[in-house]
């Protein structure tokens, strides 16, 4: 079967489930994986361009974590066969819920921005420019409330075209993180890269992110590579010392930090409304 894979991401309780469950006309269950086997729920989804696969990801936080529910969303975003991404996020929570937006950046792939929860910004009066939103992210965005079927039409045009029209579909910005800090990062992906040691599934952008975290399962992972492993990592370790110093951050702070300014810097241009001072308060 080769219909492209479309993947439904998301922060836990972003309303995913009941998206999913709208769009493929499948109403089994909506709530958290039950305890013990996590699994993707995956279903065939007529869009106007064609069938897709969509598959539902567990809800993560975040990529990179040692949790179940983060290797299998990584697993599934590093596939081949995966032609775009549905970034789902509460609309309320946006401050929160983009940072794991912005870390699809390293998959290349065309990113759908649904903001759910549509009917809960409309009554907290909080609104969105949109256009200015989808040019500062590189992406198409989408307003649905999930539980009165809105916006679904609209999502599944967008996952058509993204799936099947990619050329005309927006490429997703990359998150600039400072003169100082990108260098960094090329760096390390570069030496990673150039490194001959084997091929990890990822992309080197995602490995160099996670190196300059000091994430202790990536790092273990060059570890046990032997000598030419441990000698990777001492290279890195000094560059991740000194823009720690540079930065005047611990060195597993720094990205995220980054990744948090960016996201207020956006909110500040794009979200209007009476409703932002109280979301700001809160
Ligand atoms: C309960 N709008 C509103 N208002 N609510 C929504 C929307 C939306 O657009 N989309 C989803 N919800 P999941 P994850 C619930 O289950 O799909 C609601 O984790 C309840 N349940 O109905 O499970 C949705 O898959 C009792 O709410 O999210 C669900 O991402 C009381 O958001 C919750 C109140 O949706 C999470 C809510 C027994």
């Amino acid at each position: 079967k080769d219909r492209p894979t479309v993947l439904l991401v998301g922060n836990p309780n972003c309303g995913k489930t009941s998206l999913f469950n709208e769009l493929s006309g499948c109403r089994a269950f909506v709530g958290n994986y039950p305890g013990g086997v996590i699994e993707a729920a995956r279903a065939g989804v007529e869009t106007p361009d064609g069938p897709v696969e969509l598959i539902d990801l567990p809800g993560v936080y975040r990529l990179g974590g040692a949790s179940l529910e983060e290797k299998l969303a990584m697993d599934y975003l590093c596939r081949s066969g995966v032609r775009a991404i549905v970034s789902v996020v509460d609309s309320l929570n946006l401050d929160r819920h983009l940072y794991l937006t912005l870390q699809l950046w390293h998959f290349h792939l065309p990113v759908i921005l649904v903001l759910n929860m549509s009917d809960e910004a409309d009554a907290a009066l909080l609104s969105f420019d949109i256009p200015a939103f989808e040019a500062m992210l590189g992406v198409r965005i989408v307003r649905t409330d999930a539980l009165r079927r809105k916006g679904m039409e609209e999502l599944l045009a967008c996952i058509g075209q993204a799936a099947y029209r990619p050329s005309g579909y927006p490429a997703f910005r990359k998150p600039e993180y400072g003169e100082q800090t990108e260098q960094v990062l090329d760096f390390i992906a570069h030496t990673v890269e150039s490194s001959g040691l084997p091929r990890q599934k990822e992309p080197f952008s995602y490995i160099a992110a996670r190196l300059l975290d000091g994430n202790a399962a990536m790092v273990a992972r060059y570890a046990e590579m032997g000598e030419e492993g441990r000698r990777l990592l001492e290279m890195i370790e000094d560059c991740r010392t000194e823009l720690s110093r540079q930065m005047g951050l611990p060195a597993p702070e720094i990205l995220s930090s980054k990744r948090y300014g960016l996201i207020r810097g956006l909110l500040e241009e794009v979200q209007g409304g009476d409703g932002v001072s109280r979301i700001r308060r809160s």
